[in-house]
């Protein structure tokens, strides 16, 4: 399949205002591409559905066109327009098929939504803090990004941020008590996390971890830490053993060498009843 890689830009609407849950929010999408990339295609296939006549181009200047054979057929791979938009930073990378409806509805979604929370203000968001419980969940919101306003809700004590596409977090909070990542695109561990010294419960399963910073032993208080379904190989198990609260670690889904997993035996043997220890997988 060939690659349709168009670019999106967009603002929110007229009035300024960013619509709460459940109200309408509405944004003005422009598709930014070269000729033929299915710019009209998708667009049509989001606001109309199944696409059963003839697009013709959508020409906003005169053209003119001329085909030229090509020696070979060329065909984009999928890993190389990946790497285009690592390569440019691009925020946003997904396969979409106007023809299939693969990813048609995410991809306008995941734009609205970024959009919406790219703009929220402080006030805006703090509406959404759980009175009793002071927590603050932004799961399942796609987002590419945590808004920057984040910061300033210091009374949070728990920052749900699962099942985003994120790939770095901003400052979060020292307040924090429970940090969860889950089911997201981290590479490693932000920095900013080790800094969250008053942190209890640390979720960062189903990411793309290959690597725990030495520095998460700052995390003193910590009792919980899931790190299942990563990619670590190896694991501090010095680092592991400093930290004198945990009772939970979950490192299932892992690649973890023997060695590794042996030493974390040797350190349930250590501290029999204080670690649960689980390095099955899924959980
Ligand atoms: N296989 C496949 N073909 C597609 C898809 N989307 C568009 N096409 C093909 O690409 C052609 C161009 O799609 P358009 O949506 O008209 O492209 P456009 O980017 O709007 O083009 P201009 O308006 O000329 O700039 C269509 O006639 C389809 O044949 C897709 O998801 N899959
Ligand atoms: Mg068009």
């Amino acid at each position: 399949m060939a690659g349709i890689a168009p670019i999106i830009a967009g603002h929110k609407s007229k009035s300024g205002i960013v619509a709460r849950q459940g109200e309408l929010s509405s944004f003005k999408v422009v598709l930014l591409g070269d000729n033929s990339v299915g710019k009209s295609w998708l667009m049509h296939r989001f606001v109309e559905g199944p696409i059963n006549k003839v697009i013709g181009s959508t020409i906003g200047a005169a053209l003119s066109a001329k085909k030229v054979p090509l020696d070979h057929d060329m065909e984009l791979k999928l890993a190389d327009a990946q790497s285009y938009a690592d390569d440019n930073n691009l925020d946003l990378f997904m396969e979409v098929s106007a023809r299939t409806d693969e990813n048609v509805e995410n991809l306008f979604l995941t734009v609205g939504y970024n959009l919406w929370m790219a703009n929220i203000s402080a006030a805006e968001l703090s509406k959404k803090i759980h009175k009793d419980s002071k927590a603050l969940v932004l799961a399942k919101r796609k987002l590419l990004r945590v808004p920057d306003t984040v910061t300033e809700l210091t009374e949070v004590k728990i920052l749900d941020l699962s099942h985003n596409n994120l790939t770095a977090i901003p400052k979060p909070l020292t307040n924090l008590t429970t940090l969860i990542l889950s089911h997201n695109r981290l590479a490693q561990l932000p920095e900013i996390v080790v800094e969250l010294i008053n942190l209890i419960r640390l979720h960062v399963d189903s990411n793309q971890l290959y690597l725990l910073p030495t520095s998460i032993k700052q995390l003193k208080k910590l009792q919980v830490l899931d790190l299942s379904n990563n990619k670590l190989k190896i694991l501090c198990i010095e680092d592991i053993s400093s930290l004198k609260h945990l009772e939970e670690l979950y490192v299932g889904g892992n690649p973890l060498t023997l060695g590794v997993i042996g030493s974390l035996m040797e350190l349930l043997a250590k501290y029999p009843g204080r670690i649960i220890v689980d390095v099955a997988g899924e959980h």
